[in-house]
């Protein structure tokens, strides 16, 4: 097929005959989140413009500082989907509770997670920054909501994705079949496609973990990062490190180029510091899609089951062969017993 011009839309849309059931209110979702991210690029170019940098004041669920940007990318999904009649509830790193967006409720048949700014403490040196976002049929139908609609399993997701803002902006999803990339053309304010189904190496060559933290790590972690750090050609040893301290940027790189990334669990973040919802689950489900492995270095990402709204959890995710080293030096995955998933 001739991918030159192909946009997000037409993507979308030829992705939608997959599925012959479709009703086109998926395609229509991801178009918004297409125009979302357009919205918080037009933003995030002018942040050193517009006295939009700093912070609000504010602190968010996680006490962590509200940079202006974040409140205003999430005020941006917001906006965009209060009235799109697609969306009942949003999930946002933002926002300490679900917000639903009543409007939609009777009728909408999706739940949005999402990450609106991820990364933002780069933002004030002009250092990559991105979002992450999730979407999963609601549990309930569109009937009435649930107040459990965000306690759901990563391999239930329908889509997910990112976008991030670095020299270019580029967007990359996938539905399931497969995973696909396109770079935003600020000149006509398109996505096209550019990088068309994208599969991550089997192996890397670089590890990405903020090293800073060594002190605090478990001793297998530390035994692994001082392995990949060893000498020894005949494994392609020792890998070269490359840390962003932008999860999206770290791991666009690693999906690229292969290898591995690391968030694990410390003396000082025991559950580690991703987000399962809005983070690991929907950056597990892409890399999965591409021939890679995502894990807490115990259990598959995509098999948790979240027990809160923000909960953390340990992350390993890149290059497969990378993964399954990084696990044995964790003890391995344990045997699961399959969640029997009841089908709503
Ligand atoms: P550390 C950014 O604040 C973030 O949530 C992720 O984007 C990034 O991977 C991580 O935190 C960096 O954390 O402890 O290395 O500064």
């Amino acid at each position: 097929m001739n991918t030159k011009g192909i946009t997000l839309t037409r993507h979308i849309l030829l992705e939608q005959r997959v599925h012959p059931s479709a009703t086109g209110e998926l395609s229509m979702l991801l178009t918004q989140i297409g125009l979302v991210t357009k919205i918080i690029t037009r933003a995030v170019s002018r942040a050193g413009l517009v006295d939009i940098l700093g912070v609000t004041g504010e602190v968010n669920v996680h006490g962590e500082e509200v940079k202006r940007l974040d409140e205003y990318a999430n005020q941006t999904f917001i906006n965009v989907f209060g009235h799109s009649g697609l969306v009942c509830t949003l999930v946002s790193e933002e926002m300490e509770k679900p917000r639903h967006l009543s409007e939609n409720c009777s009728h909408g048949k999706y739940t949005l997670f999402f990450d609106p700014l991820d990364g933002s403490s780069n933002i004030d040196v002009n250092g990559t920054i991105g979002t992450i976002f999730s979407i999963h049929h609601r549990l309930s139908g569109a009937q009435h909501r649930t107040d459990k609609e965000w306690s759901r399993v990563g391999s239930d997701q329908v889509v997910a994705g990112y976008v991030i803002f670095g020299p270019s902006t580029v967007l990359v999803y996938t539905a399931g079949n497969g995973v696909h990339g396109f770079t935003l053309d600020p000149s006509i304010g398109e996505f096209l496609l550019s990088h068309e189904n994208i599969r991550i190496p089997s192996r890397g060559k670089t590890y990405s973990v903020n090293e800073g933290h060594y002190p605090f790590w478990q001793p297998h972690t530390r035994a692994l990062v001082d392995y990949l750090k060893e000498k020894d050609p005949t494994t392609g040893r020792p890998y070269s490190s490359r840390y962003v301290g932008s999860l999206v940027a770290d791991f666009h790189r690693t999906l690229l180029h292969g290898g591995i990334f690391l968030y694990p669990s410390d003396t000082k973040n025991p559950q580690g510091k991703l987000r399962l919802l809005y983070e690991a689950a929907p950056l597990a489900f892409v890399v999965e899609q591409a021939g890679g492995r995502a894990g807490t270095g115990h259990e598959r990402i995509l098999d948790i089951r979240p027990v809160d709204l923000h909960q953390r959890v340990p992350l390993i995710i890149g290059s497969k062969e990378d993964v399954i080293m990084a696990e044995e030096f964790c003890g391995g995955r344990k045997k699961r017993v399959r969640e029997k998933r009841e089908k709503t």
